[in-house]
């Protein structure tokens, strides 16, 4: 293999997720040194005229309007979906089929089973070197990459409590339209999935332990919305007097759950942590604040992504009252930061897009599983699944497949 082996890449939708994942395409090669050289080679998209703009406007060399087009395609290595969760199994499993590695945005998919048949698409797939990822690009913030490496490492000890929010406020106008992030048969849930998803996903990398249990609560406080409007970022307005049509998901969900204690720890339940998290699009003045904070033994750790580049870690050793120390996350030493800006200048959203193309590119030329792979997007798909259950019988205490007995 030498520098120049390209990689090419066709990607499914070109929205929001489209483009954010076109943008670290194009970027990473450029600020880091990858074994594989990708290429923009194809983006698909149904209506005609919308896809050739997006291709022009983010960087695509060609087109097409199905998506079975470009995984017959002979000159693409790699499928990256990015459209709604009710596509997601029957695009990935027909890619992986073809021989393509595949990158497929998060929750994997709308169900436990259509996750399991992705799952088993990608393991077989992986014997044959062919390889997938599931895009929870939070796990590629530098501030919660070194929040793993605390905790691997043991800063914190035994961890007690997980406290994790997922914080938005683009729904709070109840004549927001009814968009498909609001249509169960196309989102698969709300909050939950959207954004408690990633929630669920970095708790459990970032301790090491899965959710075992759940007892939660989902609410939905605007049933009905405009069925068409003028969309502004995620949300936007529809006319008060349009047309409404009935909301399907969540507004917001929340849960408190047990974690196992660690596969690896050979802990027992009194050594697991026990967590609370809350997913929410209606907190009004709470724009992205994925926050996580994490109590042990020996310290505590504080994120928020409205303030990405900082980690507040707490250590029981510092003297007395010394309160929580802010750690700057955009020097050389920390996850990913030296490929950047010198001198703490800081990164953005977009980064942990490009961090998790290179991470994927990386895995891919070294022939080796990418994380988080689908069975890891899986276990998060059972914990979504325990969440809706248990909301749906009066919060009874739910356990989620693979946890305690
Ligand atoms: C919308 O809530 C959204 O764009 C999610 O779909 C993304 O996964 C998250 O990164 C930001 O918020």
């Amino acid at each position: 293999m030498t520098e120049s082996t390209p990689l090419r890449v066709g990607m499914v939708g070109h929205a929001f997720m489209g483009a954010a994942h076109s943008h670290a395409w194009r970027t990473a090669p450029r600020f880091f040194d990858l074994p594989l050289a990708p290429r923009l080679t194809a983006v698909a998209g149904r209506d005609p005229e919308r896809v050739a703009a997006a291709a022009t406007k983010l960087g695509w060399e060609s087109i097409e309007t199905d998506w079975r087009r470009l995984i017959d395609r002979d000159d693409i290595d790699l499928i990256d979906i990015c459209t709604p969760g009710n596509t997601h199994a029957e695009i990935a499993i027909a890619a992986l089929e073809a021989g393509k590695h595949v990158l497929c945005e998060k929750p994997l998919a709308n169900s436990v089973a259509e996750a399991e048949r992705m799952t088993a698409a990608a393991d077989s797939a992986a014997a044959r070197g062919v390889y997938s990822m599931c895009g929870f690009s939070y796990r590629r913030t530098p501030a919660l990459a070194l929040a793993k490496r605390f905790v691997d490492e043991g800063a914190l000890g035994q961890i007690r409590h997980v406290r994790a929010q997922y914080l938005q406020d683009w729904l709070t106008d109840e004549n927001a339209p009814l968009t498909w992030r609001l249509d169960k048969s196309k989102s698969g849930s709300g909050s939950l999935g959207d954004i408690g998803a990633h929630s669920i996903d970095a708790a459990q990398w970032i301790t090491g332990q899965n959710i075992a249990g759940v007892s939660a609560l989902l609410e939905t406080f605007v049933r009905e919305r405009p069925i068409a409007g003028e969309l502004v970022g995620l949300g936007g307005h529809g006319g008060a007097d349009a047309p409404r049509g009935p909301v399907t998901v969540d507004d917001a969900a929340i849960f408190t759950a047990r974690f196992d204690g660690g596969t690896g720890s050979g802990g027992t339940e009194s050594s697991g942590a026990i967590g609370v998290f809350e997913a929410t699009r209606f907190a009004l003045g709470r724009k992205n604040a994925m926050r996580l904070e994490l109590n042990g033994t020996k310290g505590s750790l504080a994120f928020d992504f409205e303030d990405m580049n900082s980690l507040w870690f707490y250590d029981a050793d510092d003297e007395p009252n010394a309160g929580f120390r802010r750690i700057q996350v955009t020097e050389p030493e920390h996850p990913y930061t030296g490929h950047w800006w010198p001198v703490g200048h800081g990164l953005g959203y977009e980064h942990g897009f490009t961090h998790q193309v290179v991470d994927l590119v990386e895995a891919i030329a070294a022939g080796k599983q990418p994380t988080p792979s689908f069975a890891d997007a899986l276990q998060v798909q059972c914990v979504l699944e325990a969440v809706e259950a248990s909301a749906a019988d009066e919060s009874r205490w739910t356990k989620v497949p693979g946890g305690w007995d």
